[in-house]
């Protein structure tokens, strides 16, 4: 169990958050519950802390008339009736001690106590005298106004600003695991555009129940349509890949199977006067290679020559049609 941490500082009037306290509470996984202690300086709140915690050392308590604890103090201990829970105590600095002088000093404090808790205690000597409830009335509504003008962050300003944080970290692990998912699952280039677009749907699916999971308080599924919009651009790239994988390895088969007839004309077999029906048996040999190349992807040859010029084989027959360029086309389905 940790010992009490200064988790606001007050130095010359000056508040400032500790991060090792930001830290502590950042690891906190269980549901917490935030008690927080306010009350003139000097009537024993360190000490009803302590009780509350359960433990015989703490906060630092001292039994001079000045001011004992600085800003607001916390500790973090397990509930001791909720199982699961975490029982976040704040002690703060005492109120009225006029050897600090301003007063605002205690609204400063108090505001951050007020805004944090989940059950606020203010602490008073013997009975509640007429002096604590003005005390109290007053630094309650110097707290409404610093708020309502915008000197303190309100509550809902911070679930806003929370929220916000979570959300976009839900997002972007969500849109994190689609395109992991997606490059590792899908083997470029897939048989069929249907083969490539149900990996897409498989993986959008559980990116979304993840932004889900994560999110907080996204009622209206801002960061849900975000994280589509993203998915739906990168979904674009992958279907670009895979047309680029399937061109390219079409080219090189189609490079390949045609081998033999670059070799013809470029031993001039075409040259002679049954060229035409030679060079007829070599185009219907690369063909018949070309049918039996597997996995060629989206991209596939079209036999009509001289369709679509998408991808096109061109061989110059040399005797037989001068100068004249024929065409071996292959086209998107
Ligand atoms: N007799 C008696 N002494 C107490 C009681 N509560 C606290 N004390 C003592 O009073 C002194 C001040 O108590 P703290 O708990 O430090 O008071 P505090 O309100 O936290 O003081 P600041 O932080 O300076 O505002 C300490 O010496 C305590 O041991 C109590 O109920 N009875
Ligand atoms: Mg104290």
């Amino acid at each position: 169990m940790m010992d009490p941490i200064c988790l606001v500082e007050n130095q010359n009037s000056q508040l400032t958050v500790n991060p090792t306290a930001l830290e502590i509470l950042d690891k906190i996984s269980q549901p917490v519950v935030v008690v927080a202690i306010a009350g003139l300086y000097r009537t024993g709140k360190s000490y009803l802390m302590k009780c509350l915690a359960g433990q015989n050392h703490g906060f630092p308590l001292d039994s001079t008339v000045w001011s004992e604890t600085k800003g607001i103090w916390m500790w973090c201990v397990p509930h001791p009736s909720k199982p699961s829970h975490t029982l976040v105590l704040l002690d703060t600095e005492g109120l009225g001690d006029v050897e600090k002088g301003d007063p605002k000093n205690d609204s400063w404090i108090f505001a951050p106590a007020m805004l944090l808790k989940s059950m606020f205690v203010y602490n008073s000597m013997s009975t509640i005298n007429h002096q604590a409830l003005e005390q109290l009335q007053y630094l309650a509504k110097a707290c409404v106004d610093a708020i309502n003008s915008g000197a303190v962050p309100c509550l809902e300003t911070a679930v806003i600003t929370l929220a916000e944080r979570e959300n976009s970290a839900a997002m972007q692990k969500a849109a994190d695991h689609y395109s992991e998912q997606m490059a590792q699952r899908v083997s470029f280039p897939t048989d069929t555009l249907q083969e490539l677009l149900d990996l897409h749907t498989a993986c959008e699916k559980e990116a979304i129940v993840i932004c889900m999971e994560h999110s907080f308080k996204d009622d209206k599924c801002e960061f849900q349509q975000k994280l589509m919009d993203i998915m739906e651009k990168m979904k674009e790239n992958f279907l670009l890949k895979n047309e680029e994988e399937s061109l390219k390895y079409c080219q090189a088969q189609l490079t390949q199977v045609s081998e033999p007839l670059m070799e013809g004309i470029s031993k001039g077999t075409f040259s002679v006067s049954e060229a035409y029906i030679l060079y007829s048996e070599e185009i219907n040999k690369v063909e018949h290679s070309y049918d039996l190349v597997l996995k060629k992807g989206v991209k596939v040859r079209n036999k009509k020559i001289g369709e679509d010029q998408q991808l096109v084989l061109r061989v110059f027959v040399g005797t037989f049609e001068k100068s004249k360029m024929i065409g071996l086309p292959v086209y998107v389905k």
